[in-house]
């Protein structure tokens, strides 16, 4: 059968959720035919090649535990098609590279490995299991982020150190957040947190915080001189709050019961205009204003450009966007 076919997938993060898979009779691959031959392979704690492709007789793949080695393909599978599903639907590009063509994923890499991480020379997404084997990174989010590295390679190309690079890790924390309410997934519900379902630091804390980034211990809230100079997960703070501010504004706030406190470095109040506003402006702006060597000062006259397309020059949307600018210490 050469058509789209759905199968079920028990995943662990996310419930019992639909994946488009390939096959028939009693013979099922994860080859996702409708959003571009995506596929996942298991690379049974392996660290190089492709290992072996999910295949199965039933269309039913994992049990919703890390035990059960189909789950983490499962959950990466659902991942890839939901951030492939954001891009095509809210932003008219289909497929990372705009031309269709599916990446693919590998789960179970290696031992206990506790990150996740995107290559361009295999147009490949890569997951480890974890600590214990028993979290592997395949959340929505994580899926996302990983993903969005590809979007920004082919885009933008920030290159991944200095001022760029924190733009480059938060372009993928945006589009994260993004995804994940997309997705609007049951057990995982759209939020500003960044990797919150695969407890790294195993007490449940999430792995960044957009509102308040400084929460994390080492990531900051506002642009300063030298910024450049920190790991890109922490230099992308800054960037992070901007669409935080930009999408809910300063100040308290209760969204899909997460609470948040978003403070603003000169202390002036921020109106958002909603995430899904922001959401156009960063990729408007990722797509067609920035390039490798943007940095915040760049980025903020890039969007500011972006927004002033969208919504026109003197819109409260252009308004909010230099606000937020100036709430992370980025100034005309
Ligand atoms: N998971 C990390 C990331 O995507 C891997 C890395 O440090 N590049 O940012
Ligand atoms: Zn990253």
């Amino acid at each position: 059968w050469q058509g789209v076919q759905e199968g079920t997938g028990n995943t662990q993060y996310s419930g019992q959720v639909t994946l488009g898979t390939s096959g028939s009779g009693s013979s099922y691959t994860l080859t996702d035919t409708g959003r571009g031959g995506h596929k996942t392979y298991n690379l049974n704690r392996g660290t190089s090649g492709t290992g072996t492709l999910f295949t199965g007789p039933d269309d039913v793949w994992g049990d919703g535990t890390p035990g059960n080695a189909e789950t983490a393909g499962a959950d990466a599978h659902y991942g890839a098609a939901l951030t492939w599903d954001y891009y095509k639907n809210v932003h008219g590009r289909t497929g990372i590279r705009g031309d269709g063509v599916g990446a693919y994923s590998r789960v179970h890499y290696g031992n206990n490995y506790v990150n996740a991480f995107w290559q361009d020379s295999c147009f490949c997404m890569t997951y480890g299991d974890g600590s214990g084997n028993s979290k592997p990174l395949t959340s929505i989010d994580v899926a996302a982020h990983e993903m969005t590295h590809g979007v920004t390679a082919a885009t933008a190309k920030l290159v991944y150190s200095g001022e760029s690079g924190g733009l480059n890790e938060a372009t993928s924390d945006i589009f994260a957040a993004a995804v994940e309410f997309y997705a609007n997934n049951a057990q995982d519900k759209g939020d500003y947190l960044v990797g919150e379902k695969i407890d790294i630091r195993g007490d449940g804390s999430p792995l960044r915080y957009m509102d308040k980034p400084s929460k994390d211990g080492a990531s900051k809230d506002a642009w300063y001189s030298g910024i450049g100079n920190i790991d890109v997960h922490y230099s992308s703070g800054p960037a992070n709050h901007w669409f935080y501010l930009l999408s809910e504004g300063s100040g308290a706030k209760t969204v899909n019961g997460v609470n948040y406190d978003s403070p603003t470095s000169d202390g002036l109040p921020v109106t958002g205009i909603g995430r899904d506003k922001a959401a156009l402006i960063w990729f408007k702006a990722l797509t067609t204003k920035f390039n490798s060597t943007t940095n915040y000062a760049a980025a903020r006259t890039g969007t500011v450009a972006a927004a002033t397309e969208l919504y026109g020059a003197n819109s409260a949307e252009v308004k909010a966007v230099e606000n937020a600018w100036a709430g992370i210490n980025v100034g005309a």
